[in-house]
């Protein structure tokens, strides 16, 4: 296949949404009937100082139209971002599925990926302590393929039957609408403590997994047991997992709380600008592939979505790569709008039995019929296949399609007897043919009933730094919890997990601790700790704190060594304007100590200038101090060197100090890739 080809199928959900894209730059302004307006300031009254009339036309259709602007937002993962980009496999997955978009390596398929919050309304901030939904529509020539994931492989619960009481729990408290975007609640540490089964996501939630530093650095995964079947009908267990190529990297949760103040939408501008930068965000798509006969081989149920498949036993493959490389025109129309649902899949892709996808195939058609208004949310733009699409369904609110011909029912003569259905060789989508002989039951399987080995398994990985992190979030967010009672059944349900954790954050929220208890899992997974991750200075933020009169050939220097490594920095000072170096070197200023803020970057610059004065000081060394404490690497040169507020700073672990001019700008990137320092004693 030739590379202009590919570029042509990559494009072709472009290519459809522009048929539907409008410019109104330059145009003349109409009434949606076309009615050329001369006047859009004043409404028609009888007098200027009288009544408005119910003949003005245009002020009734404009006002309606405005009345009725907003949609119910969604009822989970109401806050999100989205944006376009391709997919394409490394190589062909014939063995194990007839998936089309899986098999010819050099074959791009546009896809649509949303990220979002679970908890928080539309409007709340993004880096609240919250799962991740990771949810990309594949646009297929075999139709549309959902994988609707989330940034943590397991969930809550085992059946879909308890989602509404999980997400009553997890919302605001109904009686005063309160904590927004936040599980520190009772209701939320009453759910867990009555449902242990949540044990081991509750740990995710509680680690750094919950406080993304971007939607470009966290994973992604399809937490379900899926099947692929390939041409002969054969069938494997299959985990789909998203790995960011700049590794997973996360924010300290005094960050977090600050960034939702100082910019509640860090997460979609940090995906927008790198967009627009050009630095596309890139994901390796794997999979875990388990044989059909060795469904029973596992210590746990493969079909229980509380369980991960530990990566150092079953690998993750690598597959394909996803690049998103396009912002959206109109958040609303693509979105707001794009509906996604697990049940949207492609011949090759097939479910299993664990009952919360099973679940999920009814909610999530049903969940658009409200927010979308109807049945034909499939028409709209952002929704549409690539594929030709026709069938019988007819009329609607909203319809767009103008179905032609007097025959709308299946089977028939007068049409003869199309649309016609596809024979699987055909590609026709049919089910797996997997033998059900059962009872019917309302009960939770035997295999399903361990709840507390994984949660021990992902404790058990954690490096010591991540421990602490999740010591200090349930000490957090049981010191929230105002009932004793819950706080004293959590501490007792985590002891199941942990001695260790329970007794500390016990001790913080002045609960007897648990009498000691055994617990046998000693397994740990090094996949699951982020310590182990992708560690890449590409993209990182760089604060750079200079004045008047700083050292000009230095600045320069590094500045273009860190610029070629892709650090992205950025000038701060006290003013916007130009600051001036001691070489006629000068740079403009990008923001100001006011307008700019320490936990918006990944890493400080301290330059200081030898023209500044004690003011200019004071907030730059504030600035830094709160790097500092974030645990972000500093770097400071001979003038900055006055801004590092601590003594002895400049000794601390990613505390680069610019005495040796010439090895500095290495050593400050290698600090900058690292992400974060936390051997640094900080108050
Ligand atoms: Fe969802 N979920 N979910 N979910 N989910 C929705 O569908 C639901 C679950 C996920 O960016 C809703 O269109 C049930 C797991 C994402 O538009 C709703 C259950 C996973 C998104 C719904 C689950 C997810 C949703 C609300 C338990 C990870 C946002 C709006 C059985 C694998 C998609 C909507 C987007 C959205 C139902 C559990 C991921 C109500 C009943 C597990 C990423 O239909």
């Amino acid at each position: 296949m030739s590379k202009q080809h590919n570029e042509n199928e990559a494009n072709r959900k472009k290519e459809q949404l522009e048929q539907f894209t409008t410019d109104d730059r330059g145009k003349k302004l109409t009434t949606n009937q076309g009615l050329k307006v001369s006047e859009d300031e004043f409404s028609l009254k009888a007098g200027e100082r009288g009544p408005t009339l119910m003949e003005d036309f245009h002020f009734r259709e404009k006002m309606t139209h405005f009345d009725h602007e907003r949609i119910p937002e969604r009822v989970v993962h109401a806050r999100g971002f989205a944006a376009h980009g391709e997919f394409e496999v490394y190589e062909s997955m014939k063995p194990y599925t007839k998936a089309g978009f899986l098999q010819n390596p050099s074959q791009k398929t546009p896809v649509f990926v949303r990220f979002s919050t679970v908890a928080g309304s539309r409007g709340s901030g993004e880096l609240a302590r919250d799962a991740r939904g990771f949810a990309t529509k594949f646009y297929t020539e075999e139709g549309n393929y959902d994988l609707v994931g989330n940034n943590i492989p397991v969930f809550f619960i085992q059946d879909a039957m308890k989602f509404p009481d999980l997400v009553h729990a997890l919302k605001p408290e109904p009686h005063n609408e309160m904590p927004q975007a936040a599980s520190a609640h009772d209701t939320f540490w009453d759910f867990v403590a009555n449902n242990q089964e949540s044990a081991h996501m509750v740990m995710w939630a509680m680690s750094d997994r919950a406080i993304p530093r971007s939607f470009r650095m966290m994973e992604g995964f399809g937490v379900h047991t899926f099947r692929f079947i390939n041409e002969e009908g054969k069938s494997h267990f299959v985990k789909f997992h998203w790995k960011p190529v700049l590794g997973t990297h996360s924010v300290v949760w005094d960050e977090a709380q600050k960034i939702n103040g100082k910019d509640p939408d860090f997460h979609r501008r940090d995906l927008w600008e790198s967009i627009e930068n050009g630095d596309y965000p890139e994901y390796e798509l794997g999979v875990q592939i388990v044989p059909e006969e060795d469904e029973f081989n596992f210590e746990f149920d493969i079909l229980d979505p509380t369980k991960l498949w530990p990566e150092e036993d079953i690998p993750v493959k690598i597959i394909g790569k996803m690049t998103l490389n396009r912002n959206v025109d109109n958040v609303f129309a693509e979105t707001e709008q794009v509906a996604f649902h697990p049940g949207h899949v492609v011949p090759g892709i097939d479910f299993t039995n664990d009952p919360l996808l099973q679940g999920r195939l009814f909610s999530y058609t049903d969940t658009q019929l409200i927010r979308l208004g109807g049945p034909n949310f499939h028409e709209l733009p952002i929704n549409r296949p690539v594929c030709p699409f026709h069938n019988n369904q007819r009329d609607g609110y909203g319809r767009q399609t103008i179905n032609r011909g007097p025959v709308s029912y299946h089977k028939n003569s007068l049409a003869e007897n199309t649309p016609a259905t596809s024979t699987e060789k055909e590609g026709g989508y049919t089910h797996y043919h997997e033998k059900i002989d059962a009872h019917k039951v309302r009960a939770r399987s035997e295999s399903f009933k361990d709840h507390f080995s994984q949660a021990t398994l992902f404790w058990n990985s954690m490096s010591a730094a991540e421990k602490e992190h999740i010591m200090n979030a349930f000490s957090f967010e049981l010191g929230k919890v105002k009932n004793k009672s819950v706080q004293k059944q959590v501490v007792d349900m985590f002891a199941n997990v942990s001695h260790e954790l329970a007794t500390i954050f016990a001790d913080a929220i002045g609960v007897t601790p648990p009498a000691e208890r055994k617990n046998s899992v000693t397994k740990s997974s090094p996949a699951l700790s982020q310590e182990n991750t992708v560690k890449s200075p590409k993209t990182r933020k760089l604060a750079v704190i200079i004045g008047q009169q700083f050292d000009g050939i230095e600045v320069t220097s590094v500045l273009n060594a860190l610029t070629k490594d892709g650090v992205q920095a950025e000038i701060i000072s006290d003013k916007l304007g130009t600051v001036h170096g001691s070489n006629g070197t000068e740079l403009e200023v990008d923001h100001t100590f006011l307008t700019a803020d320490s936990v918006l970057f990944d890493a400080v610059y301290a330059v200081g200038g030898s023209n500044e004065d004690k003011a200019f000081y004071k907030k730059a060394a504030l600035f830094i101090y709160e790097a500092y404490s974030h645990y972000k690497p500093i770097g400071a040169t001979a003038e900055g060197i006055k801004l590092l507020q601590i003594e002895g700073m400049e000794n601390d672990p990613g505390v680069i100090y610019g005495g040796d001019s010439i090895s500095f700008p290495s050593k400050f990137i290698e600090a900058i890739a690292a992400h974060r320092f936390w051997g640094r004693e900080v108050v």
